[in-house]
């Protein structure tokens, strides 16, 4: 059997994540995966986390197994934190699920069971896995236009001209905030503009939210995505706590499907709930139940905010120095992109061979696509960037 395997294209940003481990050089700057790092480059189990874990340890009497679903009170609260008030809860179907990948697996294997001939329109670019997953599980996928190079915004004309195209009954992939990789977002008038495209059009959106409070704040970074839920009948949306929880390796994450009427709750219900046990069974608990706890706790939760608020503020800093640092550079303003982008990444226009001469030269370890972590920055390492992005004549 093994005989017949043929190797799998590597995951560039994992393979990336290597190949800065193994480089020598004691000068080297990580930009690459999307982990949040503090000033000394380490990514610490934030202190609710901690907290929320040391008193699980002494309350938990049992790990018997959850339900198909996970602890609906887990749902319920993040379900809570996403869709804040326009959460439908007499159409809201959830599933917990590992990760926020696992979130848009198990949305994508629903899309396939409901629709097998419906199309997935994914932004151009996106996160990698977006297409792998759709392509491994056979459903048809088109692009539409989405970041401008030129001006390192979105181009929003050619977004909405493409996706006119779309048939009714195809569904679209929005990024919820903090777009990955580009770092562009739609302003809240754009997502107005989408939702209206999509309801015109008969369009289901699927929003993958995996940086909520990273952008500009826990509640900003939903609005958008709240004006097209509280108007669309029907939509996916698959939630990460990875990041704004900082429990990656947990594999928490959380799908939710907005049925188009109350009567067909129980039957898409059934359907994720079906699909999680012909996947995994039961979907892991340990970061669920910790998240579940912070936002119950207010003690908690406030500290849990206020450090998650320190990280955003942080990055922002970092965006607003490394644009400064490049307009000195460069007497314009040409970067001033870096500095209006949100969240972790940016997609910073360099070619192939200007990352490659960076990674070389610098020991400075970005995408290919010349996405870069802005969290893998700090004070000391702002302005190297900024050389290193002159010398490269990017
Ligand atoms: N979606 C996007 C756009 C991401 O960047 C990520 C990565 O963190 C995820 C989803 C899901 O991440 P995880 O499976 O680690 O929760
Ligand atoms: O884009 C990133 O860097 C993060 C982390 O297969 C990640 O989303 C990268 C690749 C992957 C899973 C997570």
């Amino acid at each position: 059997m093994m005989n017949a395997l043929t190797p799998q294209a590597p995951d560039k940003i994992l393979a990336l994540m290597a190949a800065y481990r193994e480089d020598p050089r004691d000068t080297k700057i990580d930009l690459g995966v999307g982990v949040y790092k503090d000033a000394t480059g380490l990514t610490p189990v934030m202190r609710a986390v901690k907290s929320a874990e040391r008193q699980l340890v002494e309350i938990q009497d049992t790990k018997v197994y959850t339900g198909l679903a996970g602890d609906p009170a887990f749902a319920e609260v993040l379900s809570k934190l996403v869709l804040g008030d326009v959460r439908p809860t007499d159409r809201l179907a959830c599933v917990a699920t590992p990760g926020g990948t696992g979130a848009i697996r198990q949305g994508l294997e629903l899309m396939r069971m409901a629709a097998p001939d419906a199309r997935l329109w994914l932004s151009m670019p996106t996160w990698p896995n977006h297409p792998a997953i759709a392509k491994y599980l056979g459903v048809p996928v088109s692009e539409y236009r989405y970041f401008d190079a030129q001006t390192g915004g979105v181009d929003f004309a050619a977004m909405m001209g493409d996706l006119s195209s779309a048939t009714a009954g195809d569904v679209v992939m929005l990024h919820g905030c903090c777009h990955n990789p580009t770092g562009a977002n739609l302003t809240l008038d754009q997502w107005n503009d989408v939702a209206d495209l999509i309801i015109e059009k008969g369009l289901i959106p699927f929003v993958d939210i995996a940086y909520q409070g990273f952008g500009d704040g826990l509640e900003a970074d939903a609005k958008g995505m709240r004006a097209l839920i509280a108007k669309v009948p029907e939509a996916l949306i698959a939630a990460s706590c990875s990041k704004n929880f900082g429990i990656y390796r947990e594999r928490t994450g959380l799908l939710m499907a907005i049925a188009p009427s109350a009567d067909k709750l129980s039957v898409t219900q059934g359907a994720m709930s079906t699909l999680n046990r012909l996947n995994f069974s039961f979907p892991p608990d340990h970061g669920a139940r910790v998240v579940q706890m912070i936002l119950t706790d207010d003690v908690l939760r406030s500290d849990w905010a206020a450090e998650l608020e320190d990280v955003r503020t942080g990055m922002l800093g970092l965006r607003e120095a490394l644009a400064a640092a490049l307009r000195e550079r460069t007497g314009s303003d040409r970067f001033g992109f870096l500095a209006a982008h949100r969240g972790m990444f940016s997609l910073l226009g360099a070619t192939p061979e200007q990352v490659e001469t960076m990674r070389r030269e610098h020991g400075i370890y970005m995408v290919g696509d010349s996405r870069m972590n802005i969290a893998g920055l700090n004070a000391r390492t702002v302005p190297l960037l900024a050389d290193a992005i002159v010398a490269a004549g990017v």
